[in-house]
Formats: C-alpha cells, sequence, structure tokens
C-alpha cells in the first residue's frame, strides 16, 4: 500500500503516454496508462487523486506534437461544422432527424444525451428530432449485451429503421475505440445514401490508429472506413471528431474518460446549435472553445471534495469484499447516471448484477425509453425505488452500501423519506447532493436527510450557470464520481492487477482481442501459446479439439458468455503450466485475482 505517501503527478507523467516510443502498437484507447500503474495498490484516497490526474489528461492542451485534443483548431471547428448542421435541423425539423447510436457506453450515453435535448425541445414546443439506438436494444442501457456489437448488418438494418421516411439524417456513430463493427455498419450505410445521411463519427484514437481487423459480412475494416470518411471531410459530406483523452485509467474502460469526453462533447454541439435555432446566438469558435473549457470547472469542482468522494470508495469496496451489495438510489437524470454506471460493472469488472445495482425515482416513467418497461425481463431489469424497497432492502445490513444522489431540483423530503426506511436496516448510508450557490431553502429537509447518513458529500455549483448547463455539469460530476467509486471498490476488492482488470469476459472481438494482449503481456508467452490457453479456459478442455481451433472469434465469444474467470485461469494455467483443474482450485485459494498472479509472478 502507498497509504499515507503524498501522491503527485509531475507535467511529464502527464503527457508520457503520448510518446512515439510508448506502446507503440496501441491505440490510445487501449494503452495502459503510465499515472495508474500502480493504482492496484494505492489507498482509497490515493485512487481517487490518480483518477483526478488521468481525467484531467482530458483537457491537456494541443501541443502541436503528435496528439489533436478536445480543445484543439481543428476539433473545435469540426464541432461548429456539425453545429451548423444540427442547427439547419431544428430550423426546418420535417422529415429530419440527428440519430445518435453507439454499443455498451456510447450507447447509454446516446440515449442520456438524446433524452436531455428532446426534453430542451419539448420544452420550447418544438418536435423532437433526437433518436438514440444502441446495440442489442433498450435491454442494454441495463445489461451488457456484447454481442450485438460485432454485427455491422445489424447496425445498418436498425439505422434503417428508426430513419424510414426521413429524407435528411445527421447520423453520429460513437465508438470510443473506432471499433465497433456495428457502428462501422452504420456508417457504411450513411455513405452508400450520402443524398439522405451525414455521417459524423465520434471516437477518441486517431484515425491511423482505427481497428483494422476484419468485420463479419463485410470487405472493409474500421480503418478503412475512416479513410473513406476523412476523403469525405474534405467537401463536407462526413466529419470525424476524434480528439485523444489519453488512455483509460484501467486499461481500455473506456466507459470513463471515453464516455465522459462524448458526453461532453456532443452537449457542446447540441448547446450551440440550440442556441443559434432558437435564441439567435451564433456558433463561434470562442463559444465553443469556452463551452468545453467550462466543463474542466465541472471536473476540478467534483475533484474539490476527495475527502468526500474517500469514504465512499472505502465504503463499496468493503462491502464488495464482504461479497455484499452497493446500491445507487437516485432521482432525475443524475440518477440515470446510477443506472449506467451499475450496469457496467459486469461487463467490466466481471462482477454480478447483484454486486451493483442502481435504483431511479419513477423507474421506467422517468428513463422514458424507446421499448417502455423491460421489468418483465427479470429481477436485474427491476429498477424503481420501489423495486428496491420489495427487492433488496429487507436483506440489506451495515456491511451493504446505500448512496443516494439527487440535486436541489428534486424533492429532498422524499429523499428523507426513503433515507429513514434504509437507515432502519444499514447504517452504511451515504449521500452525494448537487445544489447550486446560496441556495438555502431546502437546507432544514437536507439536514434531515444528513442526519440519517454516515456521510454527506455536498458539491456546490456557481449560480451563473444557465439552469441546462448546471444539470449537464451536475451529470457529468455524477458520472465522474460514481465511475470513481465503482472503479475504486473493484480495485480495493482486488480485481485490477497494476492497471489491468484480469478478469475482463471475453464476451465480443475487442475484448478477445484485449484479453489475448493482457495474457502475452503478464506471461511473456507466444501469442499462439496464449490464444490456446485461452479457448482451453472458453472451452473448459485440456485438450483442444479440431472443431474448437477451426472455429471463428464469433463462436469463442458466444461460448465464453457461459464462463466465468476464463483470463484468470488461461494466466494461471500458462504461468504453471498446471491443468484447468488445478488452476480452478489455485484461483478458489485466492480469491483475489490481483494477488493469484502476483504469487505467480513472484
Ligand atoms: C463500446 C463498448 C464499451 C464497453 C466495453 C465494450 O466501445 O461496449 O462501451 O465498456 O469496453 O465496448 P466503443 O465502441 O465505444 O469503443
Amino acid at each position: 500500500m502507498h497509504a499515507g505517501r503524498e501522491w503527485t503527478c509531475s507535467p511529464a507523467a502527464m503527457h508520457a503516454w503520448e510518446s512515439p516510443d510508448y506502446e507503440p502498437s496501441l491505440p490510445v484507447s487501449e494503452k495502459s496508462n503510465p499515472l495508474t500503474r500502480d493504482i492496484d495498490r494505492a489507498s482509497a484516497s490515493h485512487i481517487v487523486r490518480i483518477l483526478q490526474a488521468t481525467d484531467a489528461q482530458m483537457f491537456q492542451e494541443d501541443t502541436g506534437a503528435t496528439y489533436k485534443r478536445l480543445v484543439s483548431k481543428q476539433v473545435v471547428e469540426t464541432l461548429m461544422e456539425v453545429a451548423e448542421k444540427v442547427e439547419l435541423i431544428l430550423k426546418d425539423p420535417r422529415d429530419s432527424l440527428v440519430v445518435l447510436s453507439g454499443c455498451g457506453t456510447s450507447g447509454r450515453l446516446a440515449f442520456l444525451i438524446t433524452s436531455d435535448f428532446n426534453k430542451a425541445l419539448r420544452e420550447l414546443n418544438q418536435s423532437p428530432v433526437y433518436r438514440y439506438i444502441i446495440a442489442g436494444g433498450d435491454r442494454a442501457l441495463l445489461s451488457s449485451q456484447e454481442a450485438p456489437e460485432d454485427d455491422p448488418e445489424l447496425g445498418a438494418l436498425s439505422l434503417k429503421k428508426v430513419c424510414e421516411g426521413k429524407k435528411h439524417v445527421l447520423f453520429i456513430g460513437i465508438s470510443c475505440g473506432l471499433s465497433a463493427p456495428f457502428v462501422a455498419g452504420q456508417l457504411d450505410f450513411c455513405m452508400q445514401h450520402l443524398e439522405v445521411f451525414t455521417p459524423v463519427l465520434v471516437g477518441f484514437n486517431p484515425s491511423h490508429q482505427a481497428r483494422d481487423d476484419p468485420m463479419s459480412g463485410c470487405t472493409f475494416t474500421f480503418r478503412s472506413l475512416v479513410q473513406r470518411m476523412e476523403e469525405l471531410s474534405k467537401s463536407k459530406k462526413a466529419f470525424l471528431i476524434n480528439p485523444a483523452v489519453g488512455p483509460e485509467a484501467v486499461s481500455g474502460s473506456s466507459r470513463m474518460k471515453g464516455g465522459s469526453a462524448t458526453k461532453i462533447l456532443l452537449e457542446v454541439v447540441f448547446s450551440a446549435a440550440h442556441a443559434a435555432a432558437f435564441t439567435n446566438s451564433p456558433i463561434t469558435f470562442k463559444g465553443i472553445q469556452e463551452h468545453v473549457d467550462a466543463y474542466r470547472q465541472s471536473l476540478d469542482i467534483t475533484y474539490s471534495h476527495t475527502e468526500g468522494i474517500t469514504p465512499l470508495l472505502e465504503a463499496a469496496g468493503q462491502s464488495l469484499r464482504h461479497g455484499k451489495r452497493v446500491c445507487y438510489l437516485g432521482w432525475g437524470s443524475v440518477g440515470i447516471l446510477g443506472l449506467i454506471d451499475a450496469s457496467e460493472c459486469n461487463p467490466t469488472f466481471g462482477a454480478d448484477f447483484e454486486d451493483v445495482r442502481g435504483f431511479i425515482s419513477g423507474g421506467y416513467g422517468q428513463l422514458n425509453n424507446n421499448e417502455g418497461p423491460l421489468s418483465s425481463l427479470g429481477p436485474d431489469f427491476c429498477i424503481s425505488h420501489e423495486d428496491f424497497l420489495r427487492q433488496v432492502l429487507p436483506s440489506l445490513d451495515d456491511w451493504d452500501t446505500v448512496l443516494l444522489i439527487y440535486t436541489h431540483s428534486d424533492s429532498v423530503s422524499e429523499v428523507a423519506k426513503l433515507a429513514l426506511r434504509v437507515r432502519g436496516k444499514t447504517s452504511n448510508i451515504h449521500a452525494v447532493y448537487h445544489q447550486v450557490d446560496g441556495d438555502t431553502a431546502a437546507a432544514v429537509q437536507q439536514s434531515d436527510v444528513n442526519k440519517l447518513c454516515s456521510s454527506s458529500l455536498k458539491i456546490t455549483w456557481p449560480s451563473s450557470a444557465p439552469e441546462s448547463f448546471l444539470r449537464m455539469q451536475w451529470e457529468l460530476s455524477t458520472k465522474l464520481l460514481l465511475n470513481a467509486v465503482s472503479t475504486g471498490a473493484h480495485i480495493l476488492k482486488g480485481k485490477i492487477y497494476q492497471n489491468h482488470m484480469i478478469d475482463v469476459q471475453v464476451t465480443n472481438s475487442k475484448l478477445y482481442c484485449r484479453a489475448l494482449r493482457l495474457l502475452q503481456k503478464l506471461s511473456g508467452c507466444t501469442e499462439s501459446k496464449c490464444e490456446e490457453a485461452l479457448l482451453r479456459a472458453i472451452y473448459n478442455s485440456d485438450t483442444l479439439t479440431a472443431e474448437i481451433t477451426s472455429s471463428d472469434v464469433g463462436s469463442h465469444t458466444q461460448t465464453a458468455r457461459n464462463r466465468t474467470e476464463v483470463v484468470p485461469l488461461a494466466l494461471v494455467c500458462l504461468l504453471t503450466g498446471c491443468s484447468l483443474q488445478e488452476a480452478e482450485s489455485h484461483l478458489r485459494r485466492h480469491v483475489i485475482v490481483r494477488e493469484a498472479v502476483a504469487a505467480h509472478m513472484s
């Protein structure tokens, strides 16, 4: 543990990942971040500080060296051009749409952003022009549906369906790694129908680092598609928004900075378009640049509360270490961030759906998703506070952590009522509350909540910001905070080795490739030996049949869905030469994956 030792981050360390010699074979989104190399051995407060520095890399200046950044001239200019396209649609929405699409977190953020901006349009009595598509449909908003991500045809078909009969569609495909075949299929479809579609790609790698693997049923790769888009961008028929934000804190975990930067960029574009269309404020370079920069303050304000965030990580880490639960009880759109963060713990950390769960006041009524209520799909799709009271509360005790997430515009008396019921079962209850400067109205009720909580984090925002921007800041702040809590808790549980998630789910081709790379890095064995070990773990067989070795990655990932701990198993086999059964019993003895690996590495 580095607990107690002051952690500082030098400017050189912040930039180390940018060197051309640093992990040159990996795209930025998959590199391991030099700042987080020892995060697996850090204390809770130290983890928060490391995450703060890692998130701050999003706003690094453009040094003119290797990578474009959020505020680079070319990025800001493209944001302006896309905002102008959106403005045109807002001014004449007949037969037009703005469609956002992505897989996993990218699709969840597409949902959140379209909901927020359609709501803004409805408030102005305008027709809602925004639509979202998420690979795997609405169930993917709340659970891991990684397989559809690999299907380019499914992507194209779902886009076609949403846009039936439309004459102008601005399509925004989000793939943080410039890698998802589902999104590639959609962008390709747009390029075949440029008379209707204007494709925009949002991601966080330079174009030459886009994924170059073959995709099922396609003659093109993501990289060749990006090259076609670059050609079209010269005549403004397509747009690429792809600044680098630095490697993720946990390697490849694009739900973190990738997701945050997606939210920032698209909100900046749509806010500028709305202001231009409805309040006559022109879209300017300076306006866009300042708006991006304003989000840097959201980050600073959030992380100025390190001492308030630390106990949340500690509590959540304790709960997970004891096989208990972490529950987010949210209100309004910050509650949606709770649902999103909880849903990501299964694919990211191999967590059980019971480990980290999100609930929101108003349930599906508040969510207002395309497919309506999904509770009939099973207990993991029950998301209302009533569901929490019925399904979860009766079994809670002091080892479980409950986190209340709300803002001053929510009913604080309702929060206090729920807090009281929770307090009857566990004293391990915490609150995160956003308010604006000088707001005293809710103070009395807030003190009722405080009395019931073992920690309360009040984040105060400047009242000068417009209401709509405040909400977006609260959302980003909640995202950063919950990403820190769930990532930190899983680190404290011992799920991370250095800055790698070893127990990665091998449920799609991107994750399969990541797993193989990880095995090579940690075992030092050849790629073919690592793939052999991985397949043995996936198929649960010490000998590989010809049928297995001749199957494609799609079959491997399909089979891996029903297996757990395949990468740790493969790693133990590679390091020790033991059988699968021996590796299994070894892992059972070392519940903490990091320790199991460390024991063999030393
Ligand atoms: C999409 C995604 C991630 C998820 C996981 C698998 O990535 O679903 O959101 O966390 O890493 O991939 P991308 O297409 O946005 O790069």
